[in-house]
């Protein structure tokens, strides 16, 4: 035990958490992994993190680069040295780059890893030296919401600091569920604080959400996809009964009276009473009409809107009806409230993730009359880009199609794609459409199973490079290197430097060293002054006198403090919205009917709803078949007893979830935990499809639509099934 030397680092997959991991290491091998025991507040792992040794020593890991012997997908590889399998890649790449041009290079990175230096971007920035490729926009997580948050507050800065909460007297999760999808470490901590303060949490969602269960005073079952027309009532409610804040609304916000009018029925002749929205909703008029009340007459409260409503394909109608109705009682810019939107709260994401070719959202640039395109995919701008949800669509129909280019070459990194993806087994006939494929990974993931060249990567374990919190908390990581890298696998950065002057492109790494980049990032922030101990220590958090508070100069000062859009003030009533000229996506917020939602009249065929949440073992599928993980909580369908027993359907039964796109195999969780209409099968898990077309693995993605919202939200959390038992 002497010898056991403890390492510092932090976990970089796309986990809503960010925390410290003590890597305890002897003769080079990893024996244990601790967290936090440092200052408050600690940033304390959860299982994942702690069983994490379990991924680096996988049997599956990729050991060497290989190349395709047996059919695309057949999972049959060779092994191979690294300069053939990197003389390939480049070989490859300027073939199609010859024939076909640089359009025809499809690249896509996802979540995969979130560190400064050791990020798909790396990728990435030798393609763009390469001459360009085809890049993808539309993110899974948060498109509608990101959508919302610019039309309606030109920004993606509209959330305020975890702690600000326990200045609230109401708070209002609405499709959030922090206790599992963490939403930054620490905000079950402030939530649970919340509770003993007293402070009354009520949860709207379809499940009840472990987080409902253990934070909240009220759960209010709700459909999918039907929220904006409670919100909507809410709104009429609050109008109707005068309490509105009319001040705030005129100083603030334009276009209420354009809201106020459709919300009341002047515009359409149907006024949006809770009577109107429970038919749609579910949820009783008396809850609605309760819920309004409250939320308006108790000042602060912090209505929390989360990405999983509007993870559908009218996902941003959600985000922007709730601004709309947060922005009535006036909850914007003050302690205790909370303005909706996109949420993030500190810089540090910005300040150390590569900007690289492109990122997110432009921060700081001003709003101009043409720049719908900081709406629709945020910071891509590009004239060549395809939405994530089309990329099989793009990939089979090409330019005939009317899409932008005709893909050839799929450089794939940090994505599981065809698992990730919708319409996975639309994603596995256009795979065979590519002239070749070429992945980065750490483990024979079912997409690897599709690569010409798969390429092996490192863990963050085994690499020097740090990190920022998920989505906006004030402190940085530091992932100190624990063990050498396993087997012959590299980073993705070394496998680019050794890439890029076989493409003619010449001083890759810019003249610096790892650590002098790592350096320079951390200087540039200006919120890490000594990088050496960073180092050491592992992490640092700042500290603040008070919390941070989304919009708070905007609404004391406002004079000073225009709302960073084109009116400088919420849009209500977005011009940019307007137009794009589009009934499905009009300037104010609208509950429009959703596709494959509760009232498509596919439903006779398909009668559930099926959603497919973040579960709790899982990043995604990063850490599918970890034995740890899988004991403690295996993967099921989450059904409800009602529909259960009209289907001869006991709990643990094997039961076939199936729609026109596919068919999945799975057991069943019957409960009472979820609205009888609904199911919900985690996203994430790896799929195993046999030869009847049937998945064995329990992939979500086999039955999501490969579409989006008009705003560019992922339609995953619309989609008709039916379940019989197996
Ligand atoms: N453990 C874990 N944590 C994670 C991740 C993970 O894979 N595992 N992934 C991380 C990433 S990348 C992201 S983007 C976030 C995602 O975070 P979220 O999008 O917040 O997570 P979800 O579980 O998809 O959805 C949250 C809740 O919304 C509910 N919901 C779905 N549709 C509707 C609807 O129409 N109306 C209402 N009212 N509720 C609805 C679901 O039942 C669920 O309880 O999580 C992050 N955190
Ligand atoms: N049905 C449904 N589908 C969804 C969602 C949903 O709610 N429902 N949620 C969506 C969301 S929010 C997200 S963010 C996406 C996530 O989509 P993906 O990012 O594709 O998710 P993962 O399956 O975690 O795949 C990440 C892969 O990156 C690999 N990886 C990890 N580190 C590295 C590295 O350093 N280098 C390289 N080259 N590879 C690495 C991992 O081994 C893993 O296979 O999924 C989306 N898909
Ligand atoms: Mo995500």
């Amino acid at each position: 035990m002497g010898k056991t030397q403890i390492v510092y680092t932090a976990c970089s997959h796309d986990c809503g958490g960010r925390c410290v991991l003590k890597v305890h290491v002897e003769q080079g091998r990893i024996v244990r992994i601790e967290t936090d025991s440092g200052d408050e507040p600690q940033l304390r792992a959860c299982l994942r993190g702690r069983a994490y040794r379990q991924r680096v020593y996988s049997p599956d890991r990729l050991q060497y680069p290989m190349k395709r012997v047996g059919a695309r997908g057949e999972g049959r590889f060779e092994k191979i040295s690294w300069d053939e399998a990197l003389d390939t890649v480049a070989h490859e790449l300027l073939r199609v780059k010859e024939t076909h041009g640089n359009t025809s290079i499809l690249f896509i990175s996802a979540g995969g890893s979130q560190s400064a230096i050791h990020v798909g971007i790396a990728i990435e920035r030798v393609l763009a030296s390469f001459g360009g490729y085809t890049q993808t926009w539309g993110s899974p997580s948060f498109e509608g919401a990101l959508f919302a948050s610019m039309a309606t507050y030109g920004t993606m800065t509209t959330g305020s600091a975890r702690e600000d909460l326990l200045n609230s007297r109401l708070i209002i999760i609405w499709g959030w569920n922090p206790a599992v999808t963490i939403w930054d470490t620490n905000t079950s901590l402030i939530l649970a604080k919340a509770k003993e303060k007293g402070i009354k949490i009520v949860s709207i969602d379809p499940r009840l959400t472990e987080s409902t269960a253990v934070f909240a005073n009220e759960w209010i079952p709700i459909r999918p996809g039907t929220d904006a027309a409670m919100l909507i009532a809410m709104a009429y409610v609050m109008i109707r009964d005068g309490l509105q804040d009319q001040k705030v609304l005129n100083a603030y916000t334009v276009g209420f009276d354009k809201f106020q009018s459709y919300v009341m029925g002047e515009e359409d002749s149907i006024p949006k009473t809770p009577a109107w929205a429970e038919e749609i909703t579910g949820v009783s008029a008396s809850t609605i009409e309760r819920l309004a009340v409250g939320y308006a007459t108790t000042k602060p409260a912090a209505l929390i809107p989360g990405w999983g409503p509007a993870r559908g394909l009218m996902g941003e109608q959600f985000s922007r009806a709730a601004i709309a109705v947060i922005a009535m009682t006036g909850n914007i810019g003050i302690k205790g409230g909370y303005a909706g939107g996109f949420m993030r709260a500190f810089h540090s994401r910005e300040m150390i993730m590569p900007r690289g070719v492109h990122n997110t959202v432009e921060q700081g640039t001003p709003p101009r009359k043409d720049s719908l395109y900081k709406l629709r995919g945020a910071g891509k701008p590009s004239s060549t880009r395809i939405h994530r949800a089309k990329l099989y669509d793009a990939i089979l129909q090409g330019k005939d199609g009317g899409y932008p280019c005709d893909p050839k070459l799929a450089y794939i990194v940090t994505s599981n794609l065809l698992n990730s993806h919708p319409n996975t087994n639309k994603g596995i006939a256009a795979f065979q459409n590519l002239e070749f494929i070429v992945i980065h990974e750490q483990r024979m993931t079912p997409t690897a199973r599709f690569a010409d060249i798969l390429l092996p990567v490192n863990t963050f374990i085994e690499r020097e490079d740090m990190v920022p919190p998920w989505l906006g908390s004030p402190y940085y990581l530091y992932q100190n290197q624990a063990i050498d890298p396993m087997y012959q696998s590299k980073s993705d950065r070394d496998i680019c430097a050794e890439l890029a002057p076989r493409l003619g492109i010449t001083d890759y790494r810019e003249g610096k060293t790892d650590e002098e980049w790592l350096r320079l990032i951390t200087g540039r922030t200006g919120d890490i002054p000594d990088f050496d101990r960073f180092k050491k220590d592992g992490v640092i958090k700042l500290h603040f006198t008070e919390p941070f508070v989304a919009f708070k100069q905007q609404v004391e000062d406002p004079a000073d403090n225009p709302f960073p859009t084109l009116s400088g003030k919420i849009e209500l009533y977005c011009e940019h919205l307007a137009e794009m000229n589009n009934p499905r996506i009009p300037p104010i917020p609208k509950y429009l009917p959703t596709p494959e939602g509760y009232d498509d009249p596919l439903r006779q065929k398909y009668p559930l709803q099926l959603l497919s949440t973040h579960y709790l073992t899982a990043i995604h599928s990063t850490l599918e078949k970890l034995p740890w993980l899988e004991e403690v909580k295996p993967r099921r369908v989450w059904l409800s007893t009602y529909d259960a027993e009209k289907r001869g359907i006991a709990d643990g039964d094997e039961v076939l979830i199936f729609n026109d796109r596919g068919k999945v195999l799975v057991r069943a969780k019957v409960t009472e935990r979820i609205l009888p209409g609904v199911v919900d099968l985690p996203q994430g898990a790896w799929f195993d499809i046999d030869e009847n077309g049937i998945d064995r693995g329990g992939c979500a993605n086999v039955l999501t639509p490969s579409e989006h919202s008009p705003g560019g939200a992922w339609g995953v959390n619309t989609v008709l099934v039916e379940v019989k038992k197996a």
